[in-house]
């Protein structure tokens, strides 16, 4: 609790915050963090090798399949408190900018303008040969553990693709530049629910601390970023995140 009084303090004294955010905060939603085992029928699979541009070469209906799933799992959950307090922050603060590493819109439903997606969106498929957005498919509802056919692209045919950065591939260069811009010139940087070990997402609150903010980091467990975190809050975004705007603004 002194801790998130001190974490209030300086929030509320900041002119500029960034908010940097993880998998960790929609935990509490119901959607899995990225490195939790994946359960269920997806048991078999490691996502950090369905997450490759090499696995929808090799299977594009089992990696389509897959974030279908995900797709559909996000649509039926609902921000929770953590997200909300995000958007409270964004609201207070007199400058926030909100970075995500997630590929959900859990943000935007709770009330956040327009967040930074440095990995992409589940709701922005594009086609994998030309590169044009492709509308969002309704009706085939992906059951668990199942493949699906991707899509093709009404332009050239091409299978479509999920709108997301997978490993190895380049993040949204101007997205990716508005975030290190932010993290350089902001006084406070909220890092939430994050391992910190997915680069170049991660060097963003090491960023932040080089240029002189003071990063406060809201995790169960210990990641890397401790070591640039100046305050550490210990525990669950959807817990944490409420008590510190209340804190800091009443
Ligand atoms: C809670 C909680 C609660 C639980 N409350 N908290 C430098 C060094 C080493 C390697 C590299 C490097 N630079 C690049 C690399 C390679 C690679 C990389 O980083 N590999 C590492 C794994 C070693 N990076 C890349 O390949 C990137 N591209 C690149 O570098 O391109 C170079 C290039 C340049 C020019 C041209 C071409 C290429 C791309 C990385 C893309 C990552 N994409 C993914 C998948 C997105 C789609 C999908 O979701 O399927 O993004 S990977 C995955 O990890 C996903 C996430 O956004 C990302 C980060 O994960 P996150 O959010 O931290 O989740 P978890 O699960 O790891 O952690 C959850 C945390 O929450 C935990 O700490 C829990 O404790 C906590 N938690 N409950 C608060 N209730
Ligand atoms: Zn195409």
């Amino acid at each position: 609790m002194v801790d998130v009084r001190e974490a209030a303090k300086v929030l509320a004294q900041a002119r500029r915050v960034v908010v940097f955010t993880g998998a960790g905060i929609s935990a509490e939603s119901g959607v899995p963090t990225f490195r939790d085992a994946l359960t269920g029928l997806w048991e078999r699979y490691d996502p950090q090798a369905l997450a490759t541009p090499q696995a929808f070469e090799d299977d594009p209906d089992l990696v389509w399949g897959w974030y279908e799933w995900r797709r559909t799992v996000i649509s039926g959950v609902r921000p929770n408190p953590g997200h909300e307090a995000v958007a409270t922050v964004e609201a207070r603060a007199p400058r926030c900018a909100v970075v995500t590493q997630n590929v959900d819109d859990l943000h935007e439903r709770a009330g956040s303008a327009a967040p930074l997606h440095l990995h992409g969106s589940l709701f922005a498929p594009r086609c994998a040969s030309c590169a044009r957005p492709a509308p969002l498919t309704g009706g085939a509802e992906p059951a668990e553990g199942r493949r699906l056919a991707p899509p093709r692209c009404e332009h050239c045919s091409g299978p479509v693709r999920p709108g997301v950065v997978w490993f190895g591939e380049a993040l949204p260069e101007p997205v990716l530049e508005a975030a290190v811009q932010e993290a350089t010139e902001c006084d406070v940087l909220l890092t939430i629910g994050t391992s910190g070990l997915v680069y170049p997402a991660a060097e963003i609150p090491k960023v932040a601390a080089m240029f002189g903010a003071t990063v406060i980091q809201v995790n169960p467990q210990p990641t890397p970023l401790d070591a640039v975190a100046g305050i550490n809050l210990h525990g669950a975004a959807a817990t944490v995140l409420p008590a510190l705007v209340t804190a800091a603004w009443g």
